[in-house]
């Protein structure tokens, strides 16, 4: 039908509800016996016509629509807001002082009747709730989400219509830490984004690896009292280099795969904004003609995967535990908004759920993309910080169960528990069942439900009948079509699939290899990170205490790889056991190397340009901006703060280290500055006379450890000598001028790091 006479059918029912309050209004007044329950009489049969809700009654009001802070509700976000120029008490009292409590004498006890100050020390007293139990630490953002329309075929889901834009908030976040730990730990990252769709919120919460620890989701508290901090000590916190991490995975050899991608450079990403993300689960898609498929979604970001060196994110985490919250929030502020492609693979449903072998309800596999491309269907841009982290990133909750018409779920194990939890946990996180009126929370799409009451509410409900069928509500709310294909008045339709057995608590042989998918991932990664995930283990398994947890692990690297376990068996002093089984035979997939592509767009990548006041400046200036202008952050480096040549300084020796910045500029040689002392800068070193800063010598050094591209021109190619790197070798760029030196540096910079320069052994 057409859409505009729906909607004035619609407008003709409600002014006929509206008409026949009025008429029984008007007969109230013969006068009437008061007491009737609702607005209109109900009818005899029970109303089958969908309408609007009807008006209430005439003697009824309903609280001003008011903002939290008092002022009239406006479609102005601010309005939510405080208001006014006067300090008030939270029911907008203006007070004349807040600094002083109400005493008996000057220098008396204070009095039981200071309501002001008992307000403030009470809601003070309350500011925090529970963190997460899992997923404590994060940070958000607003976007947009815009459909390419190419997903018709296989989901009715409005969003993905062509040009269709979706307003969006995404939270990352670290898995293990609490609120207060540092960003760069090694663990997965969280990747959750709300979509609020025209139809209801979308949530799709994943994460940064496509694979997790457990096949069923009533392990999730076992691989996560593991994870956390021993319950003794409380330590470690944020990571998993502990005995009962490395116990549980080793015992339990499903986690094996998820426990490979963290010991990868996924497990340490360089940004939020250079993460894929995963959907993890396959979930089910339904097209207008109730057609369904299977599907697994993944995010591509614009900039390319990229990753920090273990080093260099174990010095952020003392240097700058926030360093993944501000080079986002950082990154938006500065109109480089972060961006990514959503792609899906898709597979036929068929009735055992398999492709090629590979069980698509075992959350511990993926499938390669060269058996099952990813297909773009729309893409999502950040580009509005939070205006409060509270309001905002802690108070929004997702759940897996936020589904609209045309995606629904699978029988993953996995994912059936997390339909459970995630809004269980939001009751003792958010203090009760009405979280989704949070602003944040809020959807878009109108709401009609018939949950009533709860701990904070803030719809004011007409009407006496929050119950199907009624008659004296006329009957409201409607259920609407389950024809998918007209978006005015479809609804969520679970998607029909057939299940029969026997009721087992077991789980199916197609579960059983742990290990195939765990050496493919091994087999794909480049040299260079199989050095890195070599690393990684040897450091973690060499935080354990326990020998057996430690020869326990070194039987599952066998079962990968002997290669990968004899390297860490070396340096764990242990030796190497042999394979339990045959090892499979695996087809490397390249689309699993951070390596491949590229190269990449720099948006938001930090340069460094140290300077020398007393030396050649011509160019800085020029190059400072060239790189502003690339979307790029130029920091100059100097040894003292304030300004050099006009220039504002933002980072001076003491200050800087190598671990912030992606690329450095040398653009002269300064000399030790006179801070350069061992008792005010531990950094200095022990040599105060050199005739290099020997902060400056740190900085080349580390960044050309960490495979940075360095380029310098002028003086500044004498820092590069003195610090003893070559000026013939890759990533590393010298030349007279700076803007030439900039223009090769930034295209270098494209593959993030000058791989050739790591060393590999293998
Ligand atoms: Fe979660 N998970 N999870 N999870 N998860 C939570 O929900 C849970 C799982 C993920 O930024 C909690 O609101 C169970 C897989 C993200 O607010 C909690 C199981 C994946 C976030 C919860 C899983 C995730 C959470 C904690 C096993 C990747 C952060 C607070 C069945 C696909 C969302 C909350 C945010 C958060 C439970 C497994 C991702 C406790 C029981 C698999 C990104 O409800």
């Amino acid at each position: 039908m057409d859409p505009k006479q729906v909607a004035k059918d619609a407008l003709d029912k409600v002014a006929d509800a509206a008409e026949r309050v009025a008429d029984k209004a008007l007969a109230a007044e013969d006068p009437e016996i008061p007491g009737a329950p609702a607005a209109a009489p109900p009818s005899l049969a029970e109303p089958t016509e969908p309408v609007d809700p009807l008006p209430s009654k005439p003697d009824q009001a309903t609280p001003d629509t008011r903002t939290p802070t008092g002022a009239p509700a406006s479609e102005d976000p601010r309005s939510a807001g405080q208001q006014g120029r006067w300090l008030t008490t939270s029911t907008g009292t203006r007070l004349r002082d807040t600094d002083h409590s109400l005493k008996a004498g000057e220098r008396g006890p204070t009095l039981l009747q200071d309501h002001h100050l008992r307000e403030k020390v009470t809601h003070f007293d309350h500011e925090r709730i529970p963190e997460r139990v899992v997923h404590a630490r994060g940070a958000g953002a607003h976007g947009y989400f815009e459909g390419y329309g190419t997903a018709a075929s296989v989901t009715v889901a409005g969003l993905f219509a062509a040009g269709k834009r979706t307003p969006v908030f995404v939270r990352f976040s670290t898995v293990l830490g609490s609120r207060g730990s540092a960003d760069t730990v090694r663990d997965t990252r969280g990747f959750a984004t709300k979509f609020y769709t025209d139809e209801g919120v979308w949530d799709l919460v994943g994460n940064n690896m496509p694979v997790f620890f457990i096949q069923d989701g009533i392990k999730f508290p076992d691989i996560i009292h593991a994870g956390k901090p021993h319950p003794d000590r409380e330590i470690p916190q944020a990571q998993s280099a502990h005995d009962t991490f490395w116990d549980f995975v080793s015992l339990h050899t499903e986690a094996q795969h998820h426990a490979l991608w963290n010991m990868s450079d996924r497990g340490i990403p360089r940004s939020y904004r250079m993460m894929e993300g995963f959907g993890v689960h396959t979930f089910r898609m339904i097209n207008a003609a109730g057609e369904t498929s299977l599907v697994k979604f993944h995010w591509k970001p614009r900039l390319g995967i990229h990753s920090l060196t273990w080093e260099e994110a174990q010095l952020i985490g003392g240097l700058d535990p926030d360093f993944h919250r501000r080079d986002l929030a950082d990154a938006i502020e500065t109109g480089a908004h972060p961006e990514w492609e959503l792609g899906i693979q898709v597979f036929e449903d068929t009735d055992d759920q398999l492709f090629e072998g590979i069980d698509l309800l075992d959350p511990t596999k993926l499938v390669p993309e060269e058996f099952a491309p990813v297909q773009p269907i729309g893409r999502m841009v950040l580009d509005r910080n939070p205006t409060n982290f509270f309001a905002e990133t802690e108070q929004v909750a997702f759940h897996v169960g936020h589904l609209v018409p045309g995606i629904d779920v699978t029988d993953d194990p996995l994912v059936q528990a997390r339909l459970f939890s995630y809004v269980d946990t939001q009751l003792t996180r958010l203090g009760g069942p009405n979280f989704n009126q949070i602003p944040v929370n809020r959807t878009h799409a109108p709401v009609n439900d018939m949950l009533r009451d709860g701990f904070h509410q803030h719809a004011v409900h007409s009407g006496v009948a929050p119950y199907r069928p009624n008659s004296l509500d006329g009957g409201c709310p409607f259920t609407a079509g389950g024809d998918l294909s007209d978006d005015q008045t479809r609804a969520f339709v679970d998607a029909a699939h057939n299940v029969a057995g026997p009721k087992v608590r077991t789980r199916p042989a197609t579960f059983d290899d742990h290990f195939t998918q765990p050496r493919l991932f091994w087999q794909s990664m480049s040299p260079v990170e199989q050095e890195h995930i070599i690393r990684a283990y040897s450091f973690e398994l060499g935080k354990c205490f326990e020998r057996a947890v430690k020869e326990r692990q070194l039987q599952a690297l066998a079962n990968i790889d002997p290669r990968l376990c004899a390297e860490v068996a070396t340096a764990l002093g242990l030796p190497a056991p042999k394979p339990t089984g045959e090892l499979a035979v695996v087809t490397p997939s390249p689309a699993l190397s951070q390596l491949s592509g590229g190269p990449w767009p720099g948006d938001g990548r930090v340069v460094g340009i140290v300077v020398d006041p007393d030396g050649d400046l011509t160019d800085v200036s020029e190059v400072r901006s060239a790189i502003l202008a690339a979307g790029m952050v130029p920091l100059v480096i100097a040894p003292h703060g304030g300004t050099v040549d006009e220039l504002a300084v933002q980072r001076t020796f003491a200050t800087v280290r190598s671990v912030e910045l992606d690329a450095v500029l040398l653009a002269g040689s300064p000399v030790a500055a006179p801070d350069a002392l061992p008792a005010r800068d531990a950094k200095a070193g022990a040599a105060p006379t050199s005739t290099l800063d020997p902060r400056v010598v740190l900085l080349v050094e580390e960044a050309y450890r960490h495979a940075k591209v360095i380029g310098a021109w002028g003086d500044g190619v004498r820092a590069l000598t003195v610090s003893g790197v070559p000026e013939d070798v890759s990533g590393v760029v010298t030349g007279s001028a700076g803007i030439g030196v900039l223009d090769e540096v930034l295209a270098l910079a494209g593959t993030h790091r000058a791989w050739e320069r790591f060393v590999t052994v293998g």
